[in-house]
Formats: C-alpha cells, structure tokens, sequence
C-alpha cells in the first residue's frame, strides 16, 4: 500500500523561497548542483537551450534567471548522473521492474545503449545501432503501412519532427498522433472554424498593453510559471485577472518573485487572482453563456458594451449566436456553470468596462466531451468587444510540451489536409498517402481490437498517459512491434510488444555533434516564436545518437532508396533540415535558418492577428451553442455520481514524477488521494485520510476502478472530485472524449466513491 498523506496548509505563494527550495533539492537529489546552477542561466536564453520542460513564451531580452522552479527540475532530471546501463537488466528482470513506481524507472536514469527486449531471459539485451536500424526496417517492411503508428510526444524539435512526420508518409500512412492529441486538440479544431488559425493570437506584447485578463481552466503556477512575469507586471499595472477554475489553486492566488530577493524580504507576496470563480467541471460552457448573456441584455437597454463595428465588419454568425444566447434560460446558466448571476454580473462588469482583454485556458476547457464548444464560446465573448487582433486583447490557448505548437506547424498530424502533401511530392519524389491517419484515441482503439501492429514512439509514456488502462496494457503487450526513441526507462517499455526496441536519444541539453559540427535544433513556443537551442552538456553516453540522426537510420533501413530523400544529408547539418521546411511552406519558414539566428528568433506568420481572416467566410465566426450541459451523453446528477478531474501536481511534468508533494494544495508525502469537498465527505459518512476507491460510472460492462486513495478536503464546487494524473487513468474510458477533437475528457470523469475496509 501506498504511504499515508501528509496534510498542511497550502503554500500560497508562488515562486518565493518555496521556489528555490524545491530548485535546490532537485539539484542536490540528481547529484550536481552547482555545475546544473551554472547551467540554469543559459536555459530559454538566445545563446542557450529551450527548456524541456512548458512551452510558455521566451522573452528577449530574457530576464536575467529565466527559468522557475519546475523547469530547473526538468533540466536537472535530464542531466542527473544516474544511468541505466545494460548491465541494470542483469540484475532487474522486466517482470521485477514492473513493482517499481513510475518514479523509480525513471530516477533510475538516462538509457546509454540501444536494446531489444529478449524473451528468454525477459531482459532488455544491447544491440549496434546499425542492426538495430536493420532489424527495425525489416520488421516494418513486412506490415501494411496503415497498421503502424508513428506517436510523437511534444518534445521533439521542429527538425527531428519533420523527418519523423516524412518518415512515416514516404513508408505510407498518415498515422501521425502526437500528444497533442491529448491536449489541445480542441484548440486545433476550434480555432480555425472561429479564427482562421489553429493557435492563439496573443504575444507577450499583448502582456504589456492589456487592460483584462481572463483565465480559465490553466494552472499557471505549476505548468507555465514563467507567465506569472507577465501576470505579476500586468497586477502592477493594475490589470484584472479574473481566474476561472473549479479548484481553488492556491498558487494561482499569490505571486512573489524569485528573481527579486529584495521583494521576498521585505514585501508580502502579491495578489494575483483579483476574482476567483469556481465553476462546476466542464460548467464554463454555461459561464461563458451568461457572460455573453448579460452583455448583449446591457447593450440592447442602450449601454454601449459591443463592438458593433467590429461585428459588422470582420465578424458572420452573430444573428444565430443571439438568437441562440436567448433560448437559454437563467436557471439553465446557473444550474450548469455552478455560478451565481450575481458572480458572473460582477465579471461581466470588469470586462464590459475593460480595454483590451485577453482569454487564456488550458486543459480545464480543452480535455472536456463539449472541449472544441467551450473554446468556441470564449472566443464568441471577445468577439463581442472586438478583443481579436487588438493590441493588448486576444485569445492564448497555453500550450503543453516545450514544442508540441512547432510539431504541429511542421506537419506532425494524422489530418492530410493540413500537410502540404503536394510539395512534399514535388520536392521530395513520392506519392504521400491521402486518406485520414489515426489519432490517438483511433490508435488505442485499434490497439485494443488488435488492428494495430506497430507503435513508434517519438518520445511519451502511452501506457501511462492514455486513457483505458485496464483493456490497453493487455493488448498492448500483444502488439507485434514497438519501437521506444527515448531518454529514460518508462512504463512503456514494461508494457512492451513482443519484439520491443529501446532506442536512447541525446537530450535538448546535450550536445548534438554530426558531421558539419556542433548542432543547433529549434522550436515554437505558445506564441508562435520559434527559438534556437544548442546543446550544452557532454552526452549522458557515447553511444546514444540524436533524435535525427535515429530516424535517419530507420528511414534508410525501411524505405527504398531515393535520391530526393538526402537522409545523410539531413543528419550530417541540420541547416539542410530547416532549408527543406522552408521550401515547403514559405510563407511560414522563409529564410528559417537565419531569422531563427537572430535574438528572439522570428514569430510564425499569423494572419488572425491583422484580422485577416481565413475562414471559408473570411470573417471570425460567431458560434451558435446548443446545449450548456458539460456532458450531453452522460448524467452527473444522478445520485452518487461525481466528476473527477485528473490534475498535475508541482512536482510532476506529464507521467514524469519528480516526488509525492504538491505544496500549493498541501499535499506531502503521496500521490495516491482524491481531493473532495468537507460536506461531501460528511454526507457520504467519510472522513478525511479515509481509503477509498472510485468506480467510473459507465454502462459498456468494463470495470474501471483505482483504489487506496486517501481524501483530502479541498475547496472545490460539490459533487465534483479531483485527483491526480496518470494514477487514475485506469477510470477513464476511451470514448469519453471530446466529441470534436477526440481529446480524452480527463476533466470529467464520471465515478463513484467507494469507502475501503
Ligand atoms: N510542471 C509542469 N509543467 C507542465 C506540465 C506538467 O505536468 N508539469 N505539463 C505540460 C503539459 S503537456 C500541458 S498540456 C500543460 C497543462 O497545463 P494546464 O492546462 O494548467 O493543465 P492541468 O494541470 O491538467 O489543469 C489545469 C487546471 O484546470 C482546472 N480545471 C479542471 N477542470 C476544469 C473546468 O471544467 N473548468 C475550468 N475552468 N478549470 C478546470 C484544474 O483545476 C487545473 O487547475 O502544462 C505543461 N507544463
Ligand atoms: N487523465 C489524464 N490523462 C492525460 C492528461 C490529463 O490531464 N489527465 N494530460 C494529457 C496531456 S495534456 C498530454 S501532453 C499527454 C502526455 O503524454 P506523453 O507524451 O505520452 O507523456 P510524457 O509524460 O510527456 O512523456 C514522458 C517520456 O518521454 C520521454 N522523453 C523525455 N524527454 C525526451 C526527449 O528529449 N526525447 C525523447 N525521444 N523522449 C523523451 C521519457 O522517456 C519520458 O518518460 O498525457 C495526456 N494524458
Ligand atoms: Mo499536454
């Protein structure tokens, strides 16, 4: 059994000395402090590397420290001077190693040498890279290419990224998910039809000028704590940042900066949350509605809170979307967002007043069944005053992995229409497959029905952040094929086909040495700035290879050759990678190479941001919601049933568990807890630190339950209850996604709670 919770109060300040405590004792855990500390002040710097860890904006010039206490914990897990060398599976079995937690396979350390999984004695074996390769490209040439997967999570740079997307078109198939489909999927799919552009509108800039501040459903403390910069400076401007969140995130409420010791000593920490709203999971549908509600009400009594002109001129749909904002009613808003009309009057007020106004979200609007629809109604509110295009106003969807925006840009989708596969025909001399790829949700469906044969992994942990649990480890293991680039030991490499290759790649932070020297890679942050990063550290080995330089050696081992496919070349100098981007959509990548050099490196075109609008209307679109109800297809009121959210804790990055605290909730020790209201826990006879497991509430026949988990009393609406990802994934279904975006609605999951012994 797990250990017990260790509960206290909450740390309400963010960054502060609590910050630094939490850099120094990663350091000092992973062996090197001072040589890392050093290191922490190239990190996200023009002549430096891009953080592994958010994918949060790089400022230029960059503040002196730019980095926060989880992106130092990020760079000193990647550089920890623990290995797992062959002779670690002379004394751990695979079987053993399956009662390691998630935490231990990974502080075990970086993986020196390629390996492939041998039956007999049920232990990873080393092999040369060149039959590696060899073996792999057989294997692959002996599968019909649309029952192999090409995974990529968003770590990968833009130039490993694209000869992996290439990869897999010139082997056949459109088989190209990525972790964004996990994530902001919603974003990609809302976006466009409202917007004309797949991703936010906002730069930091826009930070300097705004007059409003909306943030919805992102924990901005944990998972991008380089924004509180920008909050904190707005708060000093006397901005309003109105928060938006089921749980009261104590990191989200107050701010010291770590970067200003002055202020740690002698000011009290800073007041960032100037409203906090909590509304039910998935209630933020029907907040949305009311505040659009209420401004359309104010303005139609002669208050000038719209901007007409802006809705005539670059706007379709607002007839429809009125209409639709009439059919619901007020208890309809109130019952389905959890708030009062009096909570959301007192923000619609702030916004009706405001300047310009930027949303920001995360996953509390994206991993939601009606995700696309929420983003939709936030984009239908700051249509209302104009707030797209606008200095100071826009909409900032706060992407995840340090580059899961620039993986996307650069043709990483299972979705053709959005590769410019005629320009890869014509450059590079192949017929690129037309028909739909498999996303991830598709590819876990068609692992568990056995159509599946092959998994590549770019990267990411599928046994662990993947919904279905239960029905995917069974079928995964019996996948013909997988194949892991990787950096440390994972659960996906227990939960392994049965020919099962590991295949250990450089780190960001490491240097990338290939034939025409030392090499640079690049990525796109959440504002479309793509960044140089150059490797700093000698490799944890020399025998592992860059992400490239492996793709490369499948590549030639699996495909047949072709004289336009300059593999070698590729990996030889990166800057022949970046010239091939550029030459297939110029007017994103021109002169890539050189713009990216330049401090700052260059922001991605984006037309929404001059208004330009392209939209099969060629306006921004209004949306016509149907329904305010977070689930249409499943009942969270009937008695008993609570919706689970499943969130990150300060001390994890995705399925990477750096420790068991999470000190803004007050939680120490353990991982293994549900968060729930006092008077749930009393109605239901419970008490605080009971053990209890939650069953989802589903009627398909699958069992789903997680249990040991100790209650913690939290402040979040009734009738919802949160705990942490990946622990209880087993409890999500895998149809229980986003009906637009396939997103896996991991903010809504429909369970009971069971009390245990
Ligand atoms: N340190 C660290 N940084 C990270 C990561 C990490 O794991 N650790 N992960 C990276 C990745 S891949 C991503 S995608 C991002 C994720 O960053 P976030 O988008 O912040 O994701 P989460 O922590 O999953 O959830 C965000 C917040 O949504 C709230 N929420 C849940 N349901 C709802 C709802 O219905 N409505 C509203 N309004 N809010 C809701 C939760 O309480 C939580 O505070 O962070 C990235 N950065
Ligand atoms: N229930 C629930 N499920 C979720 C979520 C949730 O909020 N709730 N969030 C979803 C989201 S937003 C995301 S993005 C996904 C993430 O899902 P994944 O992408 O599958 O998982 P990660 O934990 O990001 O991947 C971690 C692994 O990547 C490998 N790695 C680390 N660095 C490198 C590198 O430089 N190169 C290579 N090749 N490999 C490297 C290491 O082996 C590490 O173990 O999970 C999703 N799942
Ligand atoms: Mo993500």
């Amino acid at each position: 059994m797990a250990d017990r919770v260790r509960i206290t109060k909450p740390t309400t300040a963010s960054g502060g000395w609590g910050s630094l405590q939490g850099v120094a004792t990663i350091l000092g855990r992973e062996g090197h402090a001072l040589s890392t500390a050093a290191l922490l002040r190239k990190q996200n710097k023009h002549d430096g590397f891009m953080c592994v860890s958010c994918a949060w904006a790089k400022p230029e010039p960059p503040h002196l420290a730019e980095f926060c206490e989880n992106g130092a914990k990020a760079t000193a897990w990647d550089l920890t001077s623990n290995r797992v060398e062959p002779d670690f599976f002379a004394y751990h079995t695979l079987a053993e190693l399956e009662g390691w937690t998630d935490h231990a396979l990974e502080q075990a350390g970086r993986l020196t040498e390629p390996m492939r999984w041998d039956a007999a004695t049920d232990r990873y074996l080393p092999v040369p890279w060149d039959q590696a390769f060899a073996a792999i490209g057989t294997a692959l040439r002996g599968f019909d290419p649309r029952e192999v997967v090409f995974y990529a999570s968003g770590r990968a740079s833009n130039e490993a990224t694209f000869l992996y997307q290439l990869l897999a078109r010139v082997y056949g198939c459109n088989n190209l998910p990525d972790s964004s489909n996990m994530c902001h999927e919603s974003t990609s799919v809302a976006l466009p039809e409202a917007i004309g552009v797949p991703v936010g509108t906002t730069t930091l800039d826009d930070f300097t000028h705004t007059d409003c501040i909306l943030i919805f459903g992102q924990n901005t403390a944990v998972n991008s704590p380089r924004m509180l910069h920008q909050l904190d400076d707005a708060v000093k401007r006397g901005v309003p940042i109105i928060n938006f969140n089921p749980l009261r995130e104590h990191g989200m409420e107050r701010f010291t900066d770590p970067q200003s010791p002055v202020r740690m000593l002698v000011a009290p920490s800073r007041q960032i949350a100037a409203q906090f709203l909590q509304p039910r999971p998935g209630g933020d549908l029907a907040a949305l509605t009311g505040l659009c509600k209420l401004l359309l009400e104010w303005d139609a009594v002669g208050e000038a809170v719209l901007d007409h002109e802006f809705i005539a001129e670059h706007t379709h749909g607002f007839a429809e979307f009125v209409a639709a904002m009439q059919r619901f009613d007020w208890a309809e808003v109130e019952r389905h967002s959890g708030l009062t009309r009096a909570a959301l009057e007192a923000v619609a007020r702030v916004y009706a007043k405001a300047g310009a106004t930027m949303g920001i979200y995360g996953m509390g609007l994206t991993q939601h069944r009606l995700g696309v629809e929420a983003i939709r109604m936030l984009v239908n509110l700051l249509l209302l005053r104009g707030n797209i295009g606008k200095p100071g106003g826009g909409i900032c969807p706060v992407r995840g992995h340090s580059n899961v925006q620039g993986q996307r840009a650069v043709w990483m989708t299972e979705k053709p229409e959005l590769a410019p596969l005629d320009r890869f025909a014509e450059l590079f001399g192949f017929e690129p497959p037309r028909d739909k790829g498999l996303d991830v949700v598709e590819s876990a469906q068609g692992v568990i029905a056995g159509k599946v044969k092959a998994v590549l992994q770019l990267g990411g942990n599928l046994a662990r952040s993947l919904p279905e649990r239960g029905l995917l480890e069974p079928a995964w293991r019996r996948l013909p094929l997988t194949v892991m680039i990787t950096t440390k030991l994972n659960r996906s490499h227990l939960v392994h086909g049965q020919d099962a290759w590991l295949l250990p790649c450089l780190s960001r932070i490491e240097i990338d040495h290939q034939a025409s020297g030392d090499q640079i890679v690049s990525m796109e942050d959440s504002t479309s700035g793509v960044h140089p990063s150059h490797g700093q550290r000698q490799p944890a080995s020399p025998y592992l290879l860059s992400e490239p330089a492996i793709i490369a050696g499948i590549a030639k081992a699996t495909l047949p050759f072709n004289p336009r496919l300059d593999w070698d070349g590729w990996v030889a100098d990166y800057t022949r990678i970046r010239h091939s981007i550029a030459a297939c959509h110029p007017e994103w990548y021109s002169d890539y190479d050189t713009r990216m050099r330049r401090p700052g490196g260059f922001p991605r075109a984006n037309p929404a941001r001059k208004r330009e609008w392209r939209t099969k209307t060629g306006k921004a679109g209004f949306l016509a919601l149907e329904t305010l109800e977070a689930d249409p297809d499943m009942r969270f009121d009937a008695p008993g049933t609570f919706s689970l959210i499943t969130v990150r804790s300060n001390d994890q990055f995705n399925t990477t568990i750096y420790g068991y605290d999470d000190r803004f909730r007050g939680v120490h020790g353990s991982r293994d807890i549900v968060f729930m209201h006092a008077e749930d826990i009393a109605a239901l006879g419970l008490r605080a630190e009971q053990r209890v497991t939650l069953e989802t509430v589903a009627k398909d026949g699958v069992p789903r339950a997680v249990g040991g988990l100790q209650i913690v009393p939290f402040d979040l609406p009734r009738g919802s209850l949160a705990a942490y990802y990946p622990e209880c994934n087993p409890l999500l279904p895998l149809w229980h996604h986003a009906r637009q975006s396939h997103v896996p609605a991991a903010k809504s999951i429909p369970v009971r709670v069971r009390a245990e012994g």
